[in-house]
């Protein structure tokens, strides 16, 4: 990205996509691209606030930062001497993903406190197990290389909302004659778009893998060589995959038999062929098998020995920094003599309102807004509303978390902190140095906890790093992808693109205990999410909601945008299920289940399969949230957002 700034003001007044950057190219995905508004958007955070009100209702006075961080100092110290340190709690995720804005300082901090650990399980950790289960790493064919595949497969990937970055990759493909699929649910921009369209229901892939390994397997489209020497387990997978015939896959996913058949044929015999996955496949009840089983299909067919082909899912392990210099778990041991306890942020309603041994009576939040993106929601907001509970927000808004803070603190945005990038969709490493002024009274992640370290009266150096000494140790990992990056380059290029192998399984050279690709049938057998129409929860709510990411927005991170509110307060209905319910388009309709309801608009149009709705998640407030459950995936306890079971009903009027 380039910023320019004013050197009067010190303010930025423009930015762009960097034109020489390989992966950027010049521009900037919808949402950044108004990122000034967001900068100096009149309802920013630029002083520190202190409850007034009740819990919850966001009354606040202002106060200086030495009030609230002597505040903060003094309630941490309290919990910690009165319930143990682990009664305090960080809870953050990626609100911003540089590293030294979410993964230092901070980290350092509540090490040093022994506060409880928070397992980070809110996106990825079903997919990321799911993959390590596979590959025993998360390695990929670059971006770049898209270019070269001849079948582009997209699997459970929005591209053009969340990813919009791979898109020109994926255009010059199809120029030299490339087909792309999108396996979505939902008719997303990119499904429209493309030359098939295979909608399965709701968390069946895990069924849909299967259905291909059946194919390839009965056709003799295996690539015996790859698999005899790279893989294990190739065995146990045929004969459970013997049992997924087409037309039991078909009964299973809701995609035609002969799609079925077509797709894995294709597949098996186009080269290059490269499958994107993305997250939306394993935020499921069967979501890491899922990812596990559609990791076998590259191994199976040989589709990792060209440039181009094979499967990318994640690059971020491309990137082993030695994070424990940077996050300092050692520091545990100075506090508690042990590694803290692990509580997770996916169930945050029960762990603020269960936990005992101790109780949470303390969290910090930050770069992240969990009374908005947390399942389970009615139980998280009763969570945060405990009087008992301390709870401290550091964010550019009042989002609905900080509603119930008692200390709310404003904190810079990217442009205005130094941070260092890795990235999940390419291998650039980068340096972004402060660029602009912040609005006095907003201070960096890293320098609160700086600052609230030395209040607690730590005195380990390490608190006292900026962000040089804070790269230079991440850098210093001995790995080979790491090679020849130095801060000085660093500063000097802003972005240096790692030394990743091309074709990083071309011949085998798999992270797992043997070295092989794990293609194992043994945990791959497909039962249908309980919350699903063919699932232990079927009947009385008859929907399945999906609620993925939109294209304007990052998360809940633009929620105090109107424009944004509209967006994620529409729920898309396939006409045939609208007719059904006597609802037309425009209408304001509940969306229900068991948990709760939520009021949003009805899109009836072909968005969805039938039997399908989609909201785009998600709005400051009540939202979708109510309706899902905090139940976890198959593997690495993350949620099962996208296996949930609703209702849709006209409101009156
Ligand atoms: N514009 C924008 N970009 C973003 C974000 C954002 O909020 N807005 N968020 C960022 C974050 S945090 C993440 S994790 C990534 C996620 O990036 P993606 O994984 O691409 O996004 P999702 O919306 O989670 O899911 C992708 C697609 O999966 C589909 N899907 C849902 N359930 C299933 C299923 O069971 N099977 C299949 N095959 N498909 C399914 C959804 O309909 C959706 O179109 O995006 C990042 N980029
Ligand atoms: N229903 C449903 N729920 C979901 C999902 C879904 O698909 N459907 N997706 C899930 C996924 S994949 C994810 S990753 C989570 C995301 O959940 P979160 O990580 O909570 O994402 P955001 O809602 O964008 O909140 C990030 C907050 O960080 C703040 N922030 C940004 N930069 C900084 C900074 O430098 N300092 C500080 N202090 N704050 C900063 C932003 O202003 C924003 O309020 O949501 C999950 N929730
Ligand atoms: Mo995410």
């Amino acid at each position: 990205m380039l910023v320019t700034v004013d050197t009067g003001t010190g303010k930025a007044v423009r930015i762009q996509g960097d034109p020489g950057h390989a992966i950027t190219q010049g521009f900037l995905c919808a949402k950044v691209t108004r990122y000034l508004e967001r900068v100096n958007h009149p309802a920013r955070l630029t002083q520190p606030l202190r409850r007034v009100g009740a819990k919850g209702a966001g009354e606040f006075e202002r106060v200086t930062w030495d009030e609230a961080l002597d505040g903060i100092a003094g309630r941490l110290k309290q919990a910690a001497a009165e319930y143990g340190s682990e009664s305090i709690l960080p809870y953050s995720y990626a609100g911003t993903m540089g590293l030294i804005q979410s993964a230092g300082m901070d980290r350092r901090f509540f090490h040093r406190l022994g506060a409880s650990r928070l397992h980070r399980s809110i996106c990825a950790e079903a997919g990321t197990v799911g993959l390590n289960n596979a590959q025993g790493t998360r390695l990929a064919p670059a971006p770049e290389h898209f270019v070269h595949a001849k079948l582009i497969v997209a699997w459970g990937a929005n591209i053009l909302a969340t990813n919009v970055h791979l898109w020109p990759f994926i255009v010059e493909a199809r120029r030299r004659g490339a087909r792309l699929v999108v396996i979505d649910p939902v008719r997303t921009k990119v499904a429209a778009l493309a030359d098939v369209h295979l909608a399965p229901y709701p968390g069946s892939d895990l069924a849909l893998a299967l259905g291909m390994v059946h194919v390839i397997v009965r056709d003799g489209l295996t690539d015996g060589d790859y698999i005899e020497r790279y893989t294990e387990g190739f065995e146990s997978l045929a004969e459970l995959a013997a049992k997924y015939t087409p037309e039991r896959t078909a009964e299973l996913t809701g995609v035609a038999a002969e799609d079925v058949e077509a797709l894995a044929r294709e597949y098996a015999t186009a080269r290059p062929a490269v499958i994107r996955l993305n997250y939306g496949v394993q935020r499921s009840e069967r979501g890491g098998r899922a990812v596990q089983a559609i990791a076998a299909l590259p191994a199976i067919t040989g589709a990792w020995r060209e440039l181009g082909g094979g499967l990318q899912l994640s690059t971020s392990a491309a990137f082993d920094f030695n994070r424990a210099a940077l996050e300092r778990p050692d520091l545990q041991l100075v506090a508690l003599g042990r590694e803290a306890r692990l509580l997770n942020m996916s169930q945050i309603g029960k762990v603020l309102t269960k936990t005992s041994d101790p109780p949470v009576k303390a969290i910090v939040v930050y770069n992240s807004n969990p009374a908005a993106i947390a399942p389970n929601q009615r139980l998280v907001h009763e969570g945060f509303a405990r009087e008992d509970l301390f709870t401290v927000v550091m964010d550019h808004f009042v989002t609905d978390t900080a509603r119930f803070a008692d200390y709310v603190l404003p904190a810079t945005m990217f442009l205005e902190h130094d941070d260092l990038y890795l990235a999940y969709g390419h291998y650039h490493l980068q340096l972004a140095l402060k660029a602009s002024e912040p609005p006095e009274g907003c201070r960096a992640n890293a320098d609160v906890f700086s600052e609230l370290a030395r209040r607690m009266g730590f005195t380990e150096p390490c608190f006292e790093d900026g962000t040089e000494q804070m790269v230079r140790a991440l850098l210093d990992s001995g790995s080979p992808h790491l090679e020849g990056i130095t801060w000085e380059r660093l500063v000097a290029e802003h972005s240096i693109r790692l030394n990743v192998p091309e074709r990083p399984f071309a011949e085998g050279g798999f992270r797992t205990a043997t070295g092989r690709a794990n293609v194992s049938g043994a945990e791959l057998g497909y039962v249908p999410p309980v919350e699903s129409r063919l699932g232990a929860m079927a009947g009385e709510y008859r929907l399945e909601l999906v609620s993925s990411k939109s294209a304007d927005t990052l998360n809940s991170s633009f929620g105090h945008r109107e424009d944004t509110d509209a967006q994620t307060s529409v729920v898309e209905i396939h006409p045939d299920d609208a007719r059904a319910r006597g609802i037309t388009d425009g209408q304001t309709v509940e969306v229900y289940n068991g948990r709760g309801a939520v009021r949003l608009t009805a899109a009836v149009g072909d968005y969805t399969r039938p039997g399908v709705v989609r909201a785009p998640m998600v709005r400051w407030g009540v939202n979708v949230n109510r309706l899902i459950s905090d139940r976890f995936t198959d593997l690495g306890e993350g949620p099962a957002f996208y296996n949930c079971l609703v209702e849709v009903r006209a409101c009156g009027g």
